[in-house]
């Protein structure tokens, strides 16, 4: 049944064996508390995570803890649409239409992909990286998405995805809905723990400041414990002069519910030790249970498996009706049948 609700859409890759602290206050939070109020589009973007070098066997588990991070989170298949890139081909086949409407020079200006291809050097870049951002529009305007659920770090893909709506439409008729990003101020970036500087990333130097939610709990809380703030003492939410200490106070706001005025109070005249102990626990008490949750969805794959492939039928469902309204737009001659 078409549903009038706003629709939302996001995708997270399958690089890695754990989803991080960043992601899950950046992201994933939001899209457990969208599917209430928003017709809501999830899914295992693994057609993106192949842009990079990846051992086959892992980028199968891999995908596999993704879809059981995202359930463990409360991302429920009875309230959204939860499935993985792949099983929807029309992914690809809109990308490839999206590849034809951009421009050389606009997909050379996309940062992360400047990022990532520094990071490899430049020889080992694929196109396919260089793409990337073209498949995540694809992604997007397959489902005609209104809102983006994202960290700040895909602002730029978001805005690309709307210019090249706007092309299409401009140039063949009304076809795609223009998508906003949905991006909280108070969580858009999450920092490394030992370099408040920078993003909190799993391609971090060292592993110390990344808060993988799949740690056991000790490491987690020995992580919080060494967390880099700064020589001054008191507990204040200053972005700029105190990064390291306003990074634990966002995350612990976050995690409790509390505000950041009510915490500096609480901290008023006690240390950074303290705080640190205390957002320790806070961390433990989430990571455990989430540990928990993902490991029984793990210990079930043909569970988890069939919940995918039901969440893939209701999406292509979707993504097939745009994929034939692109088709015709553009003039592709149908298939006979
Ligand atoms: P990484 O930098 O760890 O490689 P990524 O952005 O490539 O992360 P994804 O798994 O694709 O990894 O990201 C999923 C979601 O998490 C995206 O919406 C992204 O914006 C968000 N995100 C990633 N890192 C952070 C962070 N440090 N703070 C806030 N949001 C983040
Ligand atoms: N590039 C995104 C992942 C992604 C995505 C999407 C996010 C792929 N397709 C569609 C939102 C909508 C990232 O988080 N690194």
């Amino acid at each position: 049944m078409a549903s009038n609700k706003p629709r939302v859409l996001s995708g997270i890759q399958p690089t890695s064996g754990s989803f991080h602290l960043g992601n899950y206050l950046g992201a994933v939070r939001q899209w457990v508390a969208l599917q209430e109020s928003h017709d809501a589009f999830y899914m295992v973007v693994d057609l993106h995570a192949i842009t990079v070098p990846q051992d086959p066997a892992e980028l199968k588990a891999n995908t596999r803890f993704a879809a059981a991070q995202l359930l463990a989170a409360g991302v429920d298949p009875e309230r959204c649409t939860l499935f993985v890139q792949s099983h929807v081909p029309e992914h690809a086949q809109l990308g490839w239409i999206m590849n034809c409407l951009t421009g050389f020079g606009e997909a050379s200006r996309m940062t992360q992909f400047k990022d990532k291809a520094a990071k490899q050097g430049a020889e080992r870049a694929t196109v396919g990286l260089f793409t990337y951002p073209i498949l995540q529009v694809a992604d997007i305007l397959l489902y005609q998405a209104d809102q983006v659920p994202v960290g700040e770090d895909q602002r730029q893909h978001i805005e690309l995805t709307r210019d090249l709506a706007e092309r299409f439409n401009g140039r063949f008729g009304q076809t795609f809905t223009l998508p906003a990003p949905y991006i909280l101020k108070e969580t858009a970036k999450i920092y490394d723990l030992q370099d408040p500087a920078i993003k909190m990333s799993k391609s971090a130097s060292t592993p110390k400041g990344l808060i993988n939610l799949l740690d056991e709990p000790k490491t987690t809380a020995k992580k919080v414990k060494s967390a880099v703030t700064d020589t001054d003492t008191v507990i204040r939410y200053d972005a700029e002069k105190k990064p390291g200490v306003s990074n634990l106070l966002t995350i612990y706001a976050t995690l409790t519910g509390a505000g950041i005025p009510e915490l500096e109070q609480k901290y008023e005249g006690k240390g950074y030790g303290a705080l640190k102990t205390d957002l320790a626990e806070v961390m433990v008490e989430f990571v455990t249970p989430f540990r928990e949750r993902t490991q029984q969805y793990m210990d079930d794959p043909e569970t988890l498996d069939s919940l995918l492939a039901k969440g893939a039928e209701k999406a292509r469902a979707v993504a097939a009706e745009t994929l034939a309204q692109a088709y015709e737009k553009v003039g592709l001659l149908p298939a006979k049948h």
